[in-house]
């Protein structure tokens, strides 16, 4: 399990050029608006108010860059399929996103994060193909899973890797960052992904 020691508010940027310097691995959070990207980052560093949480979905709208360590970045991307937002705003997000995951040769992983209540929509469906079809490395975390049973968690389970179309064995990572369910597991497994990617 890594150890999170600085974690320091970098950048928001609207395009891939703007990307900071250093080149650091990248670990990107993305999912529907409220799904709790932000939420899981300031529960995985330990920093409250280090990503800005709303109760108002949207909150994100640009790509947040946060450094740990000078180590790697987490990023925080903007929430999509909120349906307040315009249809062209909704558009332009969809493009900062697709811009930022392609041709980024730093994103160790994307973290797909779908709601263990709600479970997986349309547009999360769409993005899992987008992802695949892309060849772009990713896994699903469920978040918010203190909402649920124990015992739901495996039908939550099944239900979200049927609507993504996803093998039966597909790993899914459960989360609540109200609970702190998951988080050492988070933490370890993204310590694995980068050294594998420092070696
Ligand atoms: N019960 C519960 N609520 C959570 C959890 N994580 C987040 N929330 C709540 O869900 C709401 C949205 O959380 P955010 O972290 O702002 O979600 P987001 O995905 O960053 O939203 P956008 O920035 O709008 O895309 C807030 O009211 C959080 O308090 C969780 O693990 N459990
Ligand atoms: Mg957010």
């Amino acid at each position: 399990m890594i150890k999170i020691k600085n974690v320091q508010y970098v950048k928001s940027i609207l395009s891939a050029n703007e990307r900071p310097i250093p080149a650091l691995p990248e670990i990107a959070f993305v999912g529907r608006s409220n799904v709790g990207k932000s939420s899981l980052i300031n529960c995985l560093v330990n920093v409250k108010n280090l990503a800005r949480v709303s109760k108002q979905p949207g909150k994100t709208r640009a790509i947040n860059y946060f450094s740990v360590d000078n180590r790697f970045y987490l990023v925080d991307l903007p929430g999509y399929g909120f349906a307040k937002v315009s249809k062209s705003a909704q558009v332009d997000w969809q493009r900062v996103i697709e811009a930022y995951l392609l041709n980024n040769q730093q994103i160790r992983r994307i973290l797909v994060l779908i709601d263990s209540k709600v479970g997986a929509k349309e547009n999360d469906r769409q993005l899992i193909e987008w992802l695949e079809f892309n060849r772009a490395p990713y896994r699903v975390v469920a978040t918010k899973v203190d909402k649920i049973s124990r015992s739901e968690r495996a039908v939550q389970a099944r239900k979200i890797r049927e609507a993504l179309n996803q093998s039966r064995n597909e790993p899914l990572l459960f989360f609540s960052a109200k609970d702190r369910t998951g988080r050492e597991e988070l933490l370890k497994y993204i310590g694995e992904l980068l050294e594998g990617s420092e070696k």
